[in-house]
């Protein structure tokens, strides 16, 4: 059992492939070295500066560093990605009407530090949810992952397991690649940061991804408050959240918030954004009669 890497010109059908099967996947240098550099650099020097966590899940000789929109501007080329999206839209795609960001996160794990406890990041959202993905993570190499430093542990398949059935040591198999790769992987698939034994610290960086109308991991918002986001790109700020997700959710003042970073339309009244047919089907499933 491996955890299989494809090339960076595979296809998102490639992708979904294995994702299908295993639950993760290695993209092999899909960033590549002008992009990844830059952003291997800014968020060294800013895990450099963090202190050390606490805590047997955050881990005590690991460093995690968040709001990395606004932090670390070097990493919207590998936020928006255009290999990454189209996965992410093929996986999101038939349960919201646009994905969105979740989370971005750096961790340092250093020489060390023990193996994060095996988990699915899937338990933030305490619903069934069988049969689709709520939330998916990117772990981007900013140095090497290899078995002895701290590369991703993950258990291929696990994305399909009950809760009830064990996991074999055999089963737990390090994430190793290359830096610029980028290892993907379901929110229900088993993993964990892996021990450090080797004399370097293992950097990576989650960019996390989830349905549009799910309470976002990361509070955007406050990362990066309107001010900041004004001077995004628009496919940035609406991925960060600056959008409401049909019908009505997560609007502000009665109207879509992308709204709010534009100055057009501050006087607008309320406005319905239902997806097509819903009032209709509100009147015919939901709507209770209304007798004399
Ligand atoms: O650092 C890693 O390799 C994984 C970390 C992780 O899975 C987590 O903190 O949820
Ligand atoms: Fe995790």
């Amino acid at each position: 059992m491996t955890v299989v890497t494809l090339g960076a010109k595979a296809t998102p059908e490639d992708i979904m492939a294995v994702l299908d099967l295993d639950g993760c996947v290695i993209l092999d240098r899909l960033a590549p070295p002008e992009v990844m550099r830059p952003a291997a650099t800014a968020l060294a020097c800013l895990l450099e500066q963090s202190p050390p966590g606490a805590g047997t899940f955050c881990g005590s000789r690991t460093r995690r560093i968040a709001s990395l929109i606004r932090r670390a501007p070097a990493i919207h080329h590998l936020v928006t990605n255009p290999t990454v999206l189209a996965v992410m839209a093929e996986i999101f795609g038939g349960h919201c009407d646009r994905f969105q960001l979740n989370v971005t996160q750096a961790i340092r794990i250093e020489p060390g530090e023990t193996a994060q406890a095996l988990h699915r990041d899937d338990d933030l959202y305490p619903f069934h949810h069988d049969g689709y993905e709520v939330r998916v993570n990117c772990m981007w190499a900013l140095t090497p992952f290899t078995a002895a430093n701290g590369g991703t542990c993950l258990v291929p398949g696990s994305h399909r397991w009950p809760v009830e059935r064990p996991v074999h040591a055999d089963e737990i198999i390090p994430g190793e690649m290359a830096a610029g790769s980028v290892l993907i992987y379901y929110g229900s698939t088993y993993h964990g940061g892996g021990a450090n034994a080797s004399s370097a610290p293992r950097d990576g960086l989650v960019i996390g991804y989830a349905l549009g109308w799910v309470r976002q991991m990361e509070n955007q918002y406050l990362a990066v408050p309107p001010e900041e986001a004004r001077r995004l790109p628009e496919a940035l700020q609406r991925l960060i959240g600056y959008q409401a997700h049909r019908p009505n959710l997560g609007w502000y003042e009665c109207r879509d918030p992308i709204a709010i970073l534009r100055d057009d339309d501050a006087a607008a009244g309320a406005e319905d954004m239902f997806p097509e047919g819903h009032y209709e089907r509100l009147q015919q499933n939901r709507t209770p009669e209304v007798v004399e």
